[in-house]
């Protein structure tokens, strides 16, 4: 994917409230114009690589982009799920990513649990993988260090921020 490593950011919105509740899992959803500018090469699927909140820590990531097959979603989804325990939630907070790597595509699982266990060992390979010098130096990218006030004009990906 001649795309990756790929960096946006967004505020955090509502979902179906599903991701915690039914698996355990939070995901942190982007708003629907992050989501329509996604380059075109970026296919469907699982991805892993770096999240933060706001100003805050850097931190692992896992992200589904697509329709959640074993739910049916109609909308294209973006969400990440943070490798952090945070003390609470982030709703409408800048989220940053930087995409670095594709785990595989999406599956419409006939069970919960395959789901569940599906993004356990995402979880466990985006940890290992994430380990590599060429990704960890993208932890320290300026990205993550750049001062985002409301006042400045910033222009990523072709987007007033
Ligand atoms: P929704 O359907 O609204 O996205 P989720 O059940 O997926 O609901 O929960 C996502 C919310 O949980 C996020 O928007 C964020 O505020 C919060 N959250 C707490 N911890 C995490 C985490 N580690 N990763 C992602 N989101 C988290
Ligand atoms: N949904 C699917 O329908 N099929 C998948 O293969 C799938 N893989 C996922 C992998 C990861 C790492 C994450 C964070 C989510 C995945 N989801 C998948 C999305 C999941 O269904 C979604 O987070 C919940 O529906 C909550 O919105
Ligand atoms: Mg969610």
């Amino acid at each position: 994917m001649r795309s990756l490593p790929y960096f946006c950011r967004g505020p955090v919105i509502r979902g179906f409230g599903r991701g915690s509740k039914d698996l355990g899992i939070p995901t942190a959803n982007f708003p629907e114009s992050v989501v329509d500018n996604l380059p075109a090469d970026i296919s469907t699927g699982i991805y892993y690589g770096w999240a933060q909140v706001e100003n805050g820590d850097i931190h692992k990531m896992v992200m589904s982009i697509g329709w959640n097959p074993y739910y049916k979603n109609t909308k294209k989804s973006m969400e990440t799920h943070v490798m952090h325990t945070f003390k609470e939630d982030f709703y409408d907070q800048i989220l940053s990513v930087v995409m670095v790597g594709y785990i595989r595509p999406e599956k419409g699982f006939t069970a919960l649990d395959e789901l569940i266990s599906a993004i356990h060992s995402d979880i466990e390979e985006a940890k290992k993988k994430l380990e590599m010098p060429e990704h960890l130096k993208l932890k320290e990218d300026n990205f993550f260090k750049t001062c985002r006030s409301t006042t400045s004009n910033q222009i990523l990906n072709g987007h007033r921020l």
